[in-house]
């Protein structure tokens, strides 16, 4: 079997404080993805701002930086047909006031700078190349056989 896109997701601060974590892990199990990397870290300021550099010259980018650095996240990899865009449309609208039920932060969030998971950008071509390269080394990525891949994919 060829191999499937791939996208950088990542459990935030609140989330994980809150219990949510393995709840939103689910989430992506029971759709069928394929979990390649996974581990538990405060990021350091330096990793943060390089991160979430896209928005250095906004108003709003201390307080992420200072939020995404206050407590444990959850980087992941997962793997799966047309992931990256599965994925955000999963998570939902960056602003949870605007994010659907049933979405993960239609479901878990209300406010726009506690929205309990990050996602690469589906119309950000090398988002996620750059993201899991800034997580993650290659030997940390795992190589296994999906089991349930014949259930999941004709
Ligand atoms: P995304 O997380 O849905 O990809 P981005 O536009 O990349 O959204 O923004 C990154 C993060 O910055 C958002 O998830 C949100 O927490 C925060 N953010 C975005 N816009 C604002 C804003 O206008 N005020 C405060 N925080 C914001």
């Amino acid at each position: 079997m060829s191999e499937r896109e791939r996208t950088f997701v990542m459990v935030k601060p609140d989330a994980f404080q809150r219990g949510l974590a393995g709840e939103i892990i689910s989430r992506f199990e029971e759709r069928g993805l394929k979990l390649v990397g996974l581990k538990l870290e405060v990021l350091d300021r330096e990793h943060a701002e390089e991160h979430y550099g896209e928005h250095e010259d906004k108003p709003f980018f201390d307080d992420l930086v200072e939020f995404i650095t206050s407590g444990p996240v959850v980087p992941m990899v997962w793997e799966g047909e047309d992931a990256t865009r599965q994925v955000r449309q999963m998570i939902g609208a960056t602003d949870p006031a605007e994010a659907a039920p049933g979405t993960i932060r239609g479901d878990y969030a209300l406010d726009l700078g506690r929205n309990v998971v990050h996602a690469a950008d589906h119309e950000d071509e090398g988002a996620n190349e750059r993201e899991i390269e800034l997580f993650f080394d290659d030997d940390e990525l795992v190589e296994y056989d999906q089991h349930d891949a014949s259930w999941l994919y004709e």
